[in-house]
């Protein structure tokens, strides 16, 4: 019994040392001082002893255990600290190495566009409405005084989930459901995106982005529609920007109107940006037709409004000078990172 004393105290001494991580380090303390140990299967027999050999064989074991003990508390702060080093090693920072760059993103030039534009809108005490992309006839173009056949619907074809589902066309739709829901004054923009079924070039887009703004009040004129929208552009383009209404027609409003802004480039002359006119078109507007509000259960008699459709790509490309519509969905940042 004394020699297999030996014999496990030499055995984990070099089980021991060998050892270089710590689960291997539990396994070996169970299998020397664990129940079912080694140790502890010798100790077992120490009843078959002689009274003589008992304490000798006993005081052994017990010196054999303390050994191992030692052993592994030794180990386990070696590796304890061998673990560190290496932590620390792997976490040195060369402090005199050069820096990596971080880019700071910025906001999409219609982003930054939109943002001015609601906060010139909140400012005046409009509120932000948002709807569905994916309409219902009805919305689109019914509501809106294009029934079935209308030949103004050639000009909006759109995109057809089925006959009765669209992809909305302008966020006209927006305003109808505001109409529908709300009691006047109403004062609200609903900027969002709307389709087309247009082939991509340099001004045309399937996706573009409108801001369309509703006003309905008792008493509402085609002077606060002309003042609103020349606040607007002068705070877009320039305290000095001139705004000029020209007749037009939409089924939706009457009278209707499109709204060009004097040239920026040369104030009126006539220069190869304004192709000689003088001003740019830029959005569509109008006094909102009496059939439209009489649908959405507004009396033409009591109340009348204005509503206008700006395109947020046509207004960005004329504020940052960009002559083709393509480059601001591309997402290339060579040339998003200029603005
Ligand atoms: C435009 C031009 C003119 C418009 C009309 C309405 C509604 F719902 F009140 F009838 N919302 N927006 C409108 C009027 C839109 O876009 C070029």
């Amino acid at each position: 019994m004394k020699e297999q004393l030996e014999k496990i105290r030499q055995l984990a001494e070099k089980e021991l040392s060998e050892c270089s991580a710590a689960d291997v380090l539990e396994n070996l303390r169970v299998k020397y001082l664990g129940k079912k140990g080694e140790l502890t299967a010798i100790l077992k027999q120490m009843g078959g002893l002689s009274a003589e050999e008992r304490p000798v064989v006993g005081q052994l074991a017990n010196s054999v255990r303390q050994t191992i003990e030692e052993k592994i508390a030794e180990r386990s702060a070696a590796l304890k600290s061998e673990l560190a080093a290496a932590k620390l090693k792997m976490e040195t920072i060369d402090v005199t190495l050069p820096g990596k760059k971080q880019t700071v993103g910025k906001l999409h030039p219609l982003t930054a566009t939109l943002n001015e534009v609601k906060e010139i809108f909140l400012g005046m005490g409009f509120e932000v409405v948002e709807g569905p992309e994916v309409e219902t006839d009805h919305y689109c173009f019914e509501a809106l005084n294009m029934p079935k056949h209308h030949p103004a619907r050639d000009t909006q074809d759109t995109f057809y989930i089925n006959d009765n589902v669209v992809l909305r066309t302008q966020t006209s739709s927006v305003q109808i459901r505001t109409m529908e829901n709300k009691k006047p004054p109403i004062r609200i923009i609903s900027p969002g995106r709307v389709y087309r079924s247009d082939a991509v070039d340099a001004t045309h887009s399937p996706l573009f982005h409108q801001i369309e703004g509703l006003v309905i009040d008792k008493g509402i004129t085609m002077a606060d529609l002309n003042g609103t929208l020349e606040l607007l552009m002068q705070r877009l383009y320039g305290e000095d920007c001139k705004i000029r209404l020209r007749p037009h027609h939409f089924p939706y409003t009457e009278p209707s109107a499109e709204v060009d802004i004097m040239c920026f480039n040369c104030h009126g002359e006539g220069c190869p940006m304004c192709k000689n006119e003088g001003y740019i078109e830029l959005l569509g507007a109008g006094m909102v037709h009496p059939k439209v509000l009489e649908g959405c259960g507004i009396d033409p008699e009591v109340y009348s409004g204005f509503a206008f459709g700006i395109g947020l790509e046509r207004i960005t490309m004329g504020r940052y000078e960009i002559k083709d519509m393509r480059l601001l969905y591309e997402n290339d940042m060579r040339f998003l990172g200029q603005f």
